[in-house]
């Protein structure tokens, strides 16, 4: 879990958000995000169709935080682990990036990023796209 434990801000969960992820990421099992698809547990829903939703990100890092994942996973637990048969689901999630940039009104500019394992600080293991936007973004990133 040391590396998890790098990639997180503060807080008194820390330790345990970090095993969460170490363990969702071993055995491919549920996620948080499994409740939200859901509604389990409430999220703040930007865009929604059959096969995908977008949420605001809960601690944003632009005006515009939103993520994107889909709603059947189908093993796809991050994107260093995609197979052929992923690529409608990787294509359904850069058309709704797409469709949020232009709800949100960032069409014009704005980020999408995917962590993808442990060094990328990668930490919910539901394969899913940030959308960020609404302020100049710098490049390199972190
Ligand atoms: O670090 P990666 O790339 O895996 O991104 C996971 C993202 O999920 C982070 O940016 C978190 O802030 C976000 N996240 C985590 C939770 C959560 C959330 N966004 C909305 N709602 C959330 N709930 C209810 N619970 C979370 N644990």
């Amino acid at each position: 879990t040391q590396r998890f434990v790098r990639c997180m801000s503060a807080s008194p969960n820390e330790e345990a958000s970090a095993k969460a992820a170490a363990e969702s990421a071993e055995t491919g099992g549920p996620t948080i995000f499994d409740k939200i698809i859901s509604k389990e547990i409430p999220s703040d829903v930007v865009y929604e169709d059959e096969k995908v939703l977008a949420f605001r990100d809960i601690s944003p890092h632009a005006p515009v935080h939103v993520l994107v994942i889909p709603k059947l996973r189908d093993g796809l637990t991050q994107l260093g682990k995609a197979e052929s048969r992923h690529s409608e689901i990787l294509g359904n999630l850069l058309l709704a990036a797409k469709i949020v940039a232009e709800k949100e009104g960032i069409a014009d500019g704005f980020r999408v990023v995917i962590n993808s394992g442990p060094s990328a600080c990668q930490s919910v293991y539901h394969l899913h796209l940030h959308v960020l936007g609404g302020r100049q973004m710098k490049w390199p990133p972190g």
